[in-house]
């Protein structure tokens, strides 16, 4: 059970990251030490060691407000601390999205706030991310508990405001007086969050290994910000939706289960958590009883939610975090709480891996097993050139100068196919130009505003279909676009490489491919959400121009995200997609100088042939190390999370 702690697999998941970064370092000394860097890559590997470095998994809590969500966080991120840190209330909590992670870059332990009235401003907040001077920061001071405490206090502040402020800034609805005054009477103001969005950076040690946490608040926020729902939570690599054992299944945790969170389900992996099975706990009843009680309502949930029950985990948070401080085993067995941890440990981490394994694999795989090739294709032509050598002793100069006569041939048909590849390679670099238009967030940009035009204005939820409808139908269309284009480009690229290969011998690579299905189907996922979003039946009801609006903003600048990605990329590749020929040409140029210059030589005098051979078996051998070097650095980049387990078990063993 042990090793199935979140912490311990998050440490060992760190290892793994730094081994990889190490293998990836190695490479980068690797190819100076030989004498093969180039710009480009260069400049691939610092971005990839940079993604690494500030690569993060993000687990979301989801619920309905006063189901626990806080104090599950507390119980298993926090007990440490042997306090409950964050506040975690009873009654409704008007807290905001908070996001706790580690600021690798400041380095610094902070809370930063973005005001309420930003959302008057149309700026999404993942742009706002960017400009801390919205923000008010407010430093925590780790050494005093109790202002950490306060500190923390500030997440949950609200603020009395008029009515008429709290409608502009989409916080009020006419629909909602019920819950704000019971008799019915209109209030003069209303208390709402200070505060629209919370970033807390804090040196935990599994922050600080890149684990990023989303609390949310109930329903309502889930409405009222739309980037939660098209952006923040599809992006989760987790999401925990918690339910109470106390309310059972309601209908406004059905409505946001339905609406929001299931169809997360595809993208990342969705937990249930019963929690508060502790007033469950009855002492009047036996163990056994009280268990089998427990096990039919998480049976209940599995059942209305849809969800397979191995999915759903009764918990107690509260006597979980409380058995942690006490060092309790029995009752933290009892709270269950491990149980959901283990579930982290087991399935989303190593999800993640993949994730990570696979972008990098793509990135420094391909260039690592590019330098592979190429080696290989060297040591290949010196072990036939030292062959060559080794067959010429005892034979007569007509010999020689026969192999002369045919290697300058060779060499001529070579410099005419250099010639025509050159000109491909240009034809290839005017149509990447085009490549790159139509991937423009101009292009992009001209969309939003036929979308906006579709809308004419009318931020109502008809208006809103319409806009969807103009703007998917549109970018649905440029990327197939797109794709068509790309094809083209393909088939360009594969038949130069082939006809390289194939008249000189040359050992053959497979020149990596653009590839815009990753950007499509980024884009059918937004759609999707965007859809739950709109078929949501708290957007429905309220026909507010406010939300309908952020929603816009929010998916705008997801889309360009998408469109800025896909750009950059085909921008990088139509850098590089030559250059692993590139190499290829100019080694076999080399090798057909250097066949050609031992051939005349020798002719000059045969004493030379000896040397000759000596040299080219010492180069060999050189290679052959090189070759080494190289191939166990592609194991690090492939080797998978398990193994660096075993490794630092075995160093620490
Ligand atoms: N009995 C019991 N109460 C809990 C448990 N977890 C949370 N609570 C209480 O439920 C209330 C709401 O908790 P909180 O974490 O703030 O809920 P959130 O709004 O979902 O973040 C607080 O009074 C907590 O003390 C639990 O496991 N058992
Ligand atoms: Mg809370």
């Amino acid at each position: 059970m042990s090793n199935e702690r979140l912490s311990e697999q998050m440490q060992a998941f760190d290892r793994w990251k730094s081994d990889l970064r190490e293998g990836i370092v190695r490479y980068q000394k690797w190819l100076e030490a030989n004498d093969m860097v180039d710009s480009e890559d260069e400049l691939r590997i610092f971005e990839i060691l940079d993604a690494l470095q500030s690569d993060r998994l993000t687990i979301a809590f989801v619920a309905e407000f006063a189901r626990g969500k806080t104090e599950l966080i507390n119980a298993i991120f926090f007990s440490e601390y042997d306090r409950r840190l964050l506040p975690s209330e009873a009654g409704r909590t008007t807290m905001c999205p908070t996001e706790m992670f580690w600021d690798n870059k400041a380095q610094e332990a902070y809370i930063r706030l973005l005001p309420i009235e930003t959302r008057l401003k149309e700026t999404s907040i993942a742009e706002f991310r960017n400009e801390p001077i919205h923000w008010t920061h407010i430093p925590l001071d780790l050494s005093s508990p109790d202002s950490m405490a306060e500190a923390f206090q500030e997440v949950v502040r609200t603020k009395r405001v008029p009515l008429q402020q709290a409608r502009e800034l989409g916080l009020y609805r006419d629909e909602d007086l019920q819950l704000h005054s019971p008799d019915g009477t209109v209030p003069e103001g209303i208390d709402i969050p200070m505060w629209r969005h919370a970033l807390i950076s804090f040196p935990h040690p599994m922050l600080k290994q890149g684990l990023v946490i989303l609390d949310t608040p109930g329903l309502n926020a889930l409405g009222t910000e739309p980037e939660l729902t098209v952006s923040m939570l599809p992006n989760a690599h987790a999401v925990v939706f918690v339910l109470a054992a106390d309310t059972g299944v309601t209908k406004s945790d059905l409505d946001m289960w339905k609406h929001n969170v299931k169809s997360l389900h595809k993208e990342s992996g969705v937990v249930v958590v019963l929690n508060k099975v502790d007033v469950l706990w009855d002492e009047l009843k036996t163990p056994d009883a009280v268990e089998k009680s427990i096990d039919e309502q998480a049976r209940k949930v599995s059942q209305t939610l849809g969800m397979e029950a191995s999915r759903v985990f009764p918990v107690s948070a509260q006597k979980g975090l409380l058995a942690k401080i006490r060092h309790d085993n029995a009752l933290i067995e009892r709270s269950n709480i491990l149980h959901l941890e283990g579930y982290f440990a087991r399935d989303i981490l190593p999800y993640k891996q993949s994730l990570v394994r696979q972008h990098v694999v793509n990135e420094i795989g391909s260039m690592v097993k590019e330098s592979h090739d190429l080696l290989a294709s060297r040591l290949n032509s010196a072990t036939k050139q030292l062959q060559e050598l080794k067959d010429l002793s005892g034979k007569n100069n007509d010999v020689i100068e026969h192999l002369m006569k045919k290697a300058r041939e060779e060499q001529v048909a070579y410099f005419k196919n250099v010639e025509s590849f050159q000109a491909n390679k240009r034809i290839l670099s005017e149509q990447s130009k085009k490549l790159l238009d139509l991937l423009s967030l101009s292009e992009l940009d001209k969309l939003v505003s036929q979308t906006r035009e579709a809308m004419s204005g009318s931020w109502t939820t008809h208006g809103m279909k319409l806009g969807m409808k103009t703007f998917f139908d549109g970018v649905e269309e440029k990327l197939r676009e797109v794709g068509t284009y790309t094809e083209q480009l393909n088939r360009l690229v594969v038949t130069v490489y082939r006809k390289f290969h194939q008249e000189h011998g040359i050992t053959e690579i497979k020149p990596v491919l653009y590839n815009v299905a990753e950007y499509q189907r980024e884009f059918e996922q937004l759609k999707q959400d965007a859809e739950t979003f709109r078929n949501s039946p708290l957007t429905v009801a309220t026909e507010q121009h406010y939300v309908i609006k952020k929603f816009f903003i929010s998916l705008v600048s997801h889309a360009r995200n998408i469109f800025f990605k896909a750009h950059k990329d085909a921008e990088h590749w139509s850098k590089a997609v030559m250059s692993p020929l590139v190499k290829q040409i100019k080694d076999h140029k080399e090798q057909m100088e250097q066949r050609l210059e031992n051939l005349r030589k020798i002719n000059e005098s045969r004493d030379t042939l000896q040397s000759r051979i000596e040299e080219l078996e010492k180069s060999s051998s050189m290679l052959r190390t090189q070759y080494a070097e190289v191939r166990s650095i592609l194991s690090t980049i492939n080797r998978p999370l398990g193994a660096a387990q075993e490794t630092a078990r075995a160093a620490a063993g």
